[in-house]
């Protein structure tokens, strides 16, 4: 495959509702949305993970365009003749910056799925054909508010509750929705907001029977996890820790975690998230889909890799509700707590691009 051109762009997308999580609150998403044609005329699309700052991940939308214009896309460029499994070992000898290299990998993909005729679920290995979905819930102004949310959420239909904590904000309100939801499974999200001392209070939730806590400590800190995971009775579940193949290897060995949140972006790409996956299906390791406010761009791409045989848990795939009144593509709903699994060759999703242009802050074409 040869790329003829590519269109970057920067969307802002307004949430229905501000998303505070332990390092910040989104009140909108703004994105960076790639467009790759081939020399045939074939389109394939891709949106970045990172957010607008560097504070979930060392990533951010404004570096990660830089580092692809500047660094990325030359390299690529240069490599004349390309498939999208060629893009992580062309990209490796530049450090980090995974989002940004599964963001060029992802477009390829899809348009080389394109030309192959075949869906990106297919490719990657789905065995269902619709997933369950979970919500992610942020740090709620209070008690009641948070009671409120979750009641919608829930008469929604979804199928698991994850609830962000803090510290301040962890055992009195997971109380509450375990006593008022008894039966619904839930988990909690700290985005790495605890220290190592934090064990007894941390050991606090396992009363609520939650399915994991979610990166309670610095995501460098594996024995951290390592030691916690020996002073709580609740899985411990690894995401910003998680970067690679190699990194889910050591936290399994080392167990810091025994369940993995696979976020494709955070990883570099579908190809590793696959890896990952396979790693965890062959040592009885659940998994979960991670989201990232993806517009329908990531979430159709997100939902195929969620139905692979070795996610067994609901992942934060939920509706394009959730967080947007007007997706850029046509909106994913949500249908019994279940969102079924693009089908269309590559990603199986295009965006509106009037709409796309409308909400449009930023865009060059790089032509190669
Ligand atoms: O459903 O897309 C979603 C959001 C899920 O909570 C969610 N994402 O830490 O996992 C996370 C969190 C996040 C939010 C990450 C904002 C980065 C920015």
């Amino acid at each position: 495959m040869k790329i003829a051109e590519l269109e970057l762009r920067t969307i802002n997308l307004p949430l229905v509702r501000p998303f505070r999580t332990s390092f910040g609150t989104q009140t909108a998403r703004e994105v960076l949305i790639l467009k790759v044609t081939t020399t045939d005329g074939i389109v394939g699309w891709s949106e970045c993970v990172a957010m607008s700052e560097p504070l979930y991940s060392p990533e951010y939308v404004a570096g990660s365009l830089d580092l692809m214009r500047r660094f990325l896309i030359p390299t690529l460029a240069q490599a004349g003749d390309i498939t999208a499994q060629d893009v992580a070992p062309l990209l490796a000898p530049f450090l980090g910056s995974p989002m940004a290299k599964a963001t060029l990998e992802t477009a390829l993909l899809d348009a080389q799925l394109r030309i192959e005729n075949r869906s990106l679920a297919d490719f990657l290995g789905a065995n269902k054909a619709k997933i369950p979905c979970g919500v992610s819930v942020g740090i709620a102004p209070s008690i009641d508010a948070l009671v409120d949310e979750v009641s919608g959420y829930i008469a929604d239909g979804y199928k698991r509750i994850k609830l962000k904590i803090e510290p301040g904000w962890d055992l009195e309100p997971v109380g509450e929705i375990r006593r008022l939801w008894p039966e619904i499974p839930l988990q909690v999200d700290a985005n790495q907001a605890y220290g190592r001392s934090d064990g007894e209070l941390l050991s606090g939730l396992d009363k609520f029977e939650l399915l994991l806590i979610e990166q309670p400590l610095d995501e460098h800190d594996i024995l951290g996890h390592a030691q916690l995971a020996l002073k709580v009775l609740t899985p411990i579940c690894l995401d910003e820790s998680i970067t690679s193949l190699h990194s889910a290897e050591d936290a399994l060995a080392l167990k810091a975690t025994t369940v993995i949140n696979i976020k494709p972006g955070r990883v570099g790409g579908y190809l590793e998230a696959v890896k990952i996956h396979d790693l965890c299906l062959n040592e009885g390791i659940p998994v979960w889909c991670g989201g990232m406010l993806e517009t329908g761009i990531g979430r159709a791409a997100n939902v195929a890799l969620a139905a692979l045989p070795g996610f067994t848990l609901p992942g934060d795939t939920s509706a394009s509700s959730r967080f947007f009144h007007q997706d850029i593509t046509d909106p994913f709903v949500m249908e019994d707590g279940f969102l079924h699994v693009p089908q269309g060759i590559g990603i199986g999703v295009t965006p509106h691009l009037d709409f796309l242009d409308s909400i449009t802050s930023h865009k060059e074409v790089i032509a190669l």
